[in-house]
């Protein structure tokens, strides 16, 4: 039995969530074990969060698929579609309170989240509510060889009940990234936020409700990978389809665990990604956009440059701009509207950055920039804050060049040839962005078309129109969402072909 609570936050309504409890069949749920939010600018505990244990994901699946057979599945795109943007209005009704949580899980600064996560969470469901209304599908006629004919056209329908896994960077960014496209292809869904961060996600369920959206329709499950919430959701036999974004090894388990019953997944996965700094670029703008390309979010996108190649020419005088402008990146509370880059995620993902800090400087880097952690003399310090860090001098072999590290770091290294920039920015086993600086428009072009990734800017980062393919390469992903990419992956499409 479902036992139901008052709401995901305390009772004044406040953004200073006490419980965070699992959403099933519209109602908020407590399971038996729980575990603790962190807020990672200061190690405080935000929340204690209920975790779902087996038989809660299994609720959550069969509200799923019940809701898909009753009120959604009956509802006709223009419905969903205006329930859709109804969702919308309700984030940004809420716009401070998603602010607010979002900054105290992830401790990102409040300006980014007000400028990026929460209006990008609002803009999927529009994207999508409108992107559905108009999206056609084949159709052809065709001539038989007896001389009659034959029609063939494609309708689209739900896969069903889509089970939804996410990380902690951009936690509403990316959750809604991925329900927004489920829910207009008439998809149930039963999302499992990252363990770091699972206060929006619930946040988004009173928003769901607000909107209208049937019970049964948006389920949360709260938990770890294995052995926990995130397993028990992969390997459901009710679920019809698993889209995932974090790591390529967590990609690689998952795959495993679907592999069974033959699932159809979409994976986003990590990034090792590159920058190519021309002698004729824009120099202040590619300064400004190298040093945003590396640290936003404190380095913890997956589309983050970490690899930046520099013309020979600019090279000395590049590396010189870039430690000025990151030495002038203000570092601390993310409650400040000031600040440039918060923490990183958690203690353990610190441990993790600084041994990418130590092992560069084994492996011969140069510390141009940063490279230890920032003292504050405040509860800041107990915080999980480390220096943005630029190094030069390593070898391209080097791990630290070839592996993901997944904070606020790049490596500089010079070219003297655009073959030798793009064998180099190739060079990975990784595929997921790459972007190019340069005032010669024909060559930016040139170089984009070579780069092996799923998404290439010139004179840009992170700038896409959301109908756009979004995907990568090689240990970077599977597949391709975004635009009707999206609506694609989450639909079933059935062709029907009618002789003439
Ligand atoms: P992660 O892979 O550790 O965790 C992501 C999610 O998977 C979490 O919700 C986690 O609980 C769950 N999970 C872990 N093991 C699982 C299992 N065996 N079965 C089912 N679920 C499981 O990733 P993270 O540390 O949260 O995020 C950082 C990583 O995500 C980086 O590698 C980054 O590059 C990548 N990322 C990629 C994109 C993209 O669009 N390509 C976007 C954001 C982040
Ligand atoms: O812009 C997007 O839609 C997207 N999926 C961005 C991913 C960022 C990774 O951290």
């Amino acid at each position: 039995m479902l036992r139901p609570t008052r709401g995901c936050y305390d009772a004044a309504g406040s953004s200073q969530l006490k419980s965070i409890l699992n959403y099933i069949d519209g109602q908020f749920v407590r399971g038996k074990r729980e575990f603790v939010d962190v807020n990672p600018a200061n190690g405080s505990v935000i929340a204690q969060v209920t975790e779902a244990d087996q038989s809660l994901v299994d609720m959550a699946v069969g509200a799923a698929r019940k809701a898909l057979r009753c009120d959604w599945g009956r509802l006709g795109v223009r419905d969903r579609s205006a329930l859709l943007h109804k969702v919308a209005a309700e984030i940004e009704a809420r716009f401070d309170q998603f602010v607010a949580a979002e900054v105290a899980d992830t401790g990102k600064p409040i300006a980014l989240a007000s400028r990026l996560d929460v209006p990008r969470a609002a803009a999927n469901f529009r994207v999508f509510a409108d992107l559905i209304k108009t999206a056609g599908l084949d159709s052809f006629q065709t001539e038989t060889p007896d001389g009659k004919g034959a029609l063939n056209y494609a309708v689209r329908k739900p896969l069903g009940v889509v089970g939804i896994i996410t990380p902690w960077n951009l936690p509403l960014l990316l959750l809604t990234w991925k329900v927004a496209p489920a829910l207009a292809c008439g998809n149930t869904v039963v999302v499992k936020p990252s363990e770091e961060t699972p206060a929006t996600a619930t946040l988004l369920a009173e928003s769901m409700a607000a909107a209208g959206i049937p019970a049964g329709v948006y389920n949360v499950v709260h938990g770890f990978g294995p052995n926990s919430a995130g397993e028990f959701l992969t390997q459901h036999p009710d679920v019809n389809a698993v889209t995932f974004t974090g790591e390529s090894q967590t990609g690689a388990a998952i795959m495993k665990t679907v592999a069974a019953s033959v699932k159809p997944v979409s994976f986003e996965l990590g990034g090792k990604n590159a920058a190519i700094v021309f002698a004729d670029c824009d120099f202040e703008e590619a300064v400004n956009g190298i040093s945003d390309a590396a640290f936003l979010n404190t380095g913890q996108v997956c589309l983050c440059a970490e690899r930046v190649y520099v013309e020979r020419a600019i090279y000395d005088k590049f590396v010189e701009a870039l430690k000025r402008k990151v030495e002038s990146l203000a570092v601390g509370s993310p409650l400040e509207e000031s600040t440039d880059l918060g923490p990183l995620i958690s203690a353990q993902h610190r441990e993790k950055v600084l041994s990418y800090y130590k092992l560069a400087r084994e492996e011969g880097a140069t510390v141009v920039a940063g490279g230890g952690v920032p003292q504050f003399r405040n509860e800041l310090d107990k915080g999980f804050f480390v220096q943005p860090t630029i190094y030069t001098g390593l070898a391209e072999s080097a791990r630290c060049v070839k592996e993901e590290i997944f904070g606020p770091v790049c490596h500089l290294a010079p070219f003297d040839t655009e073959e030798e920039a793009v064998s180099m920015a190739n060079d990975t086993k990784y595929g997921l962005a790459a972007s190019i600086w340069t005032t010669n428009l024909k060559r930016g072009h040139r170089i984009a078309q070579q780069m092996n990734v799923g998404i290439s800017w010139v004179n840009c980062w992170f700038l896409r129109d959301l109908r756009t393919p979004f995907g990568g390469v090689g240990l970077s992903g599977i597949g391709r969402e975004g635009g009707m990419h999206s609506l694609n992956f989450y639909s079933e499409l059935n062709n029907i072909c009618i002789r003439l």
